[in-house]
């Protein structure tokens, strides 16, 4: 039990806090000796999806790449952390659909926090840029962010401490037999 890879996926606006619990959660992970690799913008937009930009179209078809890889991984007995803003309900329902069909674990998480909340943050100053108009299609400015209907969990990380996400996504990942 528990050496099953799977994917946890994370979804929220930009500045929400995806990345900094998938990094909390990997760092138990791996201090539990189980394998987990995060993929973000930074280690997938830089290479296999550089040529992909914010359009509709490109964004999807980031997130359907994003869901192959970390399928590949879950096959090799990884717990993939994804984090990418994924603000669009089918393309995150697509890569639900490429896991389930083959047996692997896909859990959405879903970091909800206020738009006011997240801009508040922004901690590359990226909203400042949007609302100048410096940056067009920016999620939640001048772009749509569409919430999860059934994501797995909620964590809304303006009202929670780090350490109680990372526990409510650790009881989770238990009572899924995960970990
Ligand atoms: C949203 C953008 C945009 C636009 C650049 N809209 O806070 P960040 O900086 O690190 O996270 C955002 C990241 C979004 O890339 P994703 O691959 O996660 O997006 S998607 O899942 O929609 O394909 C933000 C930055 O890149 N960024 N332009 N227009 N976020």
């Amino acid at each position: 039990l528990g050496q099953q890879g799977a994917t946890i996926w994370f979804t929220g606006l930009s500045g929400s806090g995806k990345s900094t619990v998938a990094v909390a959660l990997e760092k138990v992970l791996h201090a539990q000796g189980r394998l987990a690799y995060r993929l973000d913008g930074d280690n997938v937009r830089m290479g296999i999806n550089k040529n992909l930009g914010f359009s509709a179209e490109d964004r999807a078809e980031n997130i359907r790449r994003i869901g192959e890889v970390a399928k590949l991984f879950v096959d090799a007995g990884v717990i993939v952390l994804s984090s990418f803003v994924s603000p669009y309900r089918a393309d995150r329902d697509l890569v639900r659909k490429l896991h389930e069909e083959s047996g692997m674990a896909f859990i959405e998480v879903y970091v909800d926090v206020p738009l006011e909340e997240a801009e508040k943050r922004d901690p590359k100053g990226l909203y400042k840029k949007a609302r100048a108009g410096q940056i067009k299609n920016f999620t939640g400015i001048d772009d749509p962010y569409e919430a999860p209907a059934q994501p797995e969990i909620v964590l809304p990380s303006h009202e929670m401490s780090l350490e109680a996400e990372v526990e409510a996504l650790l009881k989770l990942l238990a009572e899924r037999g995960i970990v």
